[in-house]
């Protein structure tokens, strides 16, 4: 058995002091400590998808990161780490608990992840090891990890056996209520715009010093085609990532960053809107572009003609919010997100369709990770 620091001490050394995950009892000493440590940043997510989005973003602010989760919890984090990190090549430190180990007596819930949680991670392509629960070990299989990562710029994977961590107090003061949001409602009626208009007005507003971080199917591929430049990052896969992604980015920048989201891809995490009401970096704007269906998959319906987002972004903390449904007022909204302290959501309701013959990205998706990085840290 180890303590806590004896591993979060000698990572904080290698440069990881960005944790972000979801508890499991086998964690609990380990990310109660991640949680106090005045060695870490910890960011408690909704869900272990997001926790892997989150931890991407805080990489591309020149963070090294841990994620940490239940292996119940791999099941969740399958998409991002295969259509995020793995194109991208984005890695992090991913702590998963072994539920369901072999000749451990455990809930019937973890007894087929259990035995499948290696070959779950080598499926995912990403290398693993055991925890270490021993102090002689730590050293040794940190640099192992490292020497993995700077080679693969891939995840590294560490399954922890129960009881390999002692015991750690938690005293965690509650988060203070925030005081209610405003609310904007610019609606005029009539929609009037479709994604493309959408975000060609939005090239028009943000500075040259805002990151732009755009949802999987057509809006990538439009932003692409309307202007391709460093601090574009096209989120190619990973649906309902780009808002934990963009949290992550914002926590760790001054700049400003604005992520375009789709209805179905917001409603997929919506927990993200939670945590990032919690987190609350003043210089993060996610708009919601709303054409009320599947657009990018050919136009099947999503809930959203029944969800009121401005509302659940202010109830989950967000300092500002607006519904619009035509260019001017989503102008509007967009320079008073952009010109105040957020986080703020724009809720715009569009039409639906995009161009003729639209584009991809040619850039490849490790380019593209590589030059917001270098956009966002200097570097
Ligand atoms: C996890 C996952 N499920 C499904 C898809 C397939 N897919 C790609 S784009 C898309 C539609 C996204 O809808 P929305 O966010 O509303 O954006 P829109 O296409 O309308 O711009 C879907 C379902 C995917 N890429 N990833």
């Amino acid at each position: 058995m180890i303590s806590a620091d004896d591993f979060i001490i000698p990572a904080h050394e290698r440069g990881y002091d960005f944790y972000t995950g979801v508890p499991c009892s086998f964690l609990t000493p380990f990310i109660n400590r991640a949680i106090l440590s005045d060695k870490t940043d910890y960011v408690g997510a909704a869900s272990e998808g997001e926790a892997v989005a989150i931890a991407a973003g805080a990489w591309l602010a020149g963070r090294k990161t841990i994620v940490m989760c239940q292996n119940s919890g791999l099941g969740n984090c399958v998409n991002p780490i295969t259509s995020l990190n793995f194109p991208f090549r984005i890695p992090t430190l991913l702590i998963t608990t072994w539920r369901g180990q072999p000749g451990l007596k455990d809930e019937p819930q973890h007894e087929l992840m259990g035995p499948i949680t290696q070959s779950l991670m080598e499926l995912m392509r990403v290398q693993c090891k055991t925890f270490p629960s021993e102090k002689a070990q730590i050293s040794g299989t940190l640099d192992a990890a490292e020497k993995v990562i700077a080679e693969s710029n891939l995840p590294f994977g560490f399954i922890m056996e129960k009881g390999a961590v002692g015991p750690e107090e938690l005293d965690q003061a509650p988060t203070e209520p925030k005081p209610p949001g405003s609310n904007q409602d610019l609606r005029s009626g009539t929609i009037d715009a479709n994604r493309y208009q959408t975000l060609e007005k939005t090239l028009e507003i943000v500075s040259d010093e805002t990151a732009l971080i755009a949802t999987t199917g057509k809006c990538g591929r439009e932003l692409f085609t309307i202007a391709d430049r460093p601090q574009h990052f096209y989120q190619v896969g990973s649906m309902g990532g780009a808002s934990g992604m963009g949290l992550g980015v914002a926590l760790n920048t001054d700049k400003p960053v604005v992520v375009l989201d789709g209805d179905g891809a917001a409603l997929m995490k919506m927990g993200s809107l939670a945590t990032i009401g919690a987190y609350a970096p003043d210089n993060l704007t996610h708009v919601v572009l709303d054409n009320g269906v599947h657009d990018s998959t050919g136009g099947q319906a999503t809930v959203s003609p029944h969800v009121d987002f401005a509302q659940v972004a202010l109830a989950c903390g967000f300092r500002h919010a607006a519904t619009t449904d035509n260019l001017s007022g989503f102008g509007e909204a967009l320079s008073m997100a952009s010109e105040n302290d957020g986080p703020s959501l724009i809720h715009a309701k569009i039409t639906t369709g995009s161009i003729d013959n639209l584009g991809r990205p040619t850039v490849k998706p490790q380019d593209v990770a590589h030059r917001f990085r270098k956009f966002i840290t200097g570097t």
